[in-house]
């Protein structure tokens, strides 16, 4: 038997009156936001090229100085789709960062976990809880949850890196916890032996082929380094044993084989000249940052011209595809592109939410991205 609804709009209008009133909401006049067919993320793909960045970067290194207070002398890439929120995507904080001649970003420790790629520069060593990490462009350093961290640019250039934050994760799970160093200084004391996570570590496998890597923990790796030398040799091999269009490494945790972080994947792709990659798509975000070599990538249709110290984000589900021609060359040959790229994989893996699905063909490119 079925019931007859009846009943005027009068009385349907005072019913959701008398729901809203007492703070519950009729599910049947939402769901179709709420239970989208696939993810509808409100970050868009987007770019930030370094051609806009560095020189506002540059400013404010002669305008701001870096102390207690704001600590920190970063550019957040703020989403255009995210409302005003800094965020480079709903779960991932990406940035520019920069320290001037001498400069110190003083120590203090939080819940978020952050990964630096470097982009140009020497002098700066990070110290995670008592280790003096050494940064020199390329490489990886590693500032896991609550562990203590500072800057210290021991030289006289500038120097400028690439940050990956799980703050906006951090933040949606309610599990924001920060506290400045109490140490009498703004840093922690220099130790005599830099990056001993090196020493102790270093020697295990570091890289798996970001095809395979899904092995998971809830603990970060112990190495705190991973140095742009053995990034580029994994890089390399995988190359001369492959023809594919795009290779891939993740950084993993020697000892697990898990990737860098709990939350945060990182990896690095090359992009062989005169190739171009199928478009694939996964669940989860993810944030790009050119480390040598000009390409192109369609993301959704559009498609986003790139090259050195240019960030890029991937939102969830997104298709995206790369292409490099040979117009750019190097010692004579044709020149690759090389991208780091953190995401927040292992969060969704760890769930049971992880996707992916390679497409058959291009994408038609409907649009070009003009970077502000
Ligand atoms: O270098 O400690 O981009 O605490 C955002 C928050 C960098 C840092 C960021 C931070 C840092
Ligand atoms: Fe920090």
């Amino acid at each position: 038997m079925t019931l007859d609804h009846v009943g005027t709009d009068a009385d349907l209008a005072e019913l959701y009156r008398d729901l809203a009133a007492v703070d519950l909401s009729p599910l049947w006049t939402i769901t179709e936001q709420l239970l989208t067919p696939t993810p509808k993320p409100r970050a868009v793909p987007w770019l930030w090229s370094a051609a806009t960045m560095k020189p506002l970067a540059r400013r404010a290194i002669q305008l701001v100085p870096v102390e207690r207070g704001g600590e920190r002398r970063v550019l957040s890439l703020q989403n255009p789709g995210l409302g005003g929120s800094p965020y480079a995507a709903g779960t991932l904080w990406g940035a520019l960062q920069c320290l001037g001649p001498r400069e110190v970003a003083p120590a203090h420790r939080h819940s978020p976990g952050a990964i630096r790629f470097v982009l140009e520069g020497d002098g700066v060593f990070t110290t995670v809880d008592g280790d003096a990490c050494d940064m020199h462009p390329g490489d990886l350093v590693l500032t896991p949850s609550m562990n203590w961290h500072d800057h210290v640019n021991s030289g006289d250039g500038e120097m400028f890196w690439f940050d990956g934050l799980d703050l906006p994760m951090v933040q949606a799970l309610d599990s924001i916890f920060f506290e400045p160093y109490p140490g009498p200084g703004e840093s922690q004391p220099e130790p005599a032996e830099h990056n001993v996570s090196e020493r102790l570590y270093a020697g295990g496998t570091r890289y798996t082929d970001r095809a395979v890597a899904d092995v998971l923990s809830p603990q970060h790796s112990k190495l705190m380094i991973y140095r742009w030398a053995d990034t580029v040799a994994e890089l390399d091999r995988l190359t001369a044993a492959s023809d594919d269009a795009v290779v891939s490494v993740e950084y993993t945790d020697p000892e697990s084989g898990a990737s860098v972080m709990p939350t945060m994947a990182c990896a690095a792709y090359r992009v062989r000249a005169g190739s171009h990659s199928l478009p694939v798509r996964r669940t989860g975000n993810s944030v790009h940052v050119v480390f040598s070599g000009h390409g192109s990538s369609v993301i959704d249709g559009r498609r986003f011209d790139w090259g050195p110290g240019d960030m890029f984000v991937v939102p969830s589900w997104a298709a995206s595809e790369h292409f490099v021609d040979t117009a750019h060359f190097i010692d004579d040959r044709p020149e690759h592109a090389e991208v780091f790229v953190v995401s927040d994989a292992p969060v969704l893996r760890a769930l049971g939410l992880y996707r992916e699905e390679t497409l058959v063909a291009p994408q038609p490119i409907t649009d070009i991205f003009s970077p502000r």
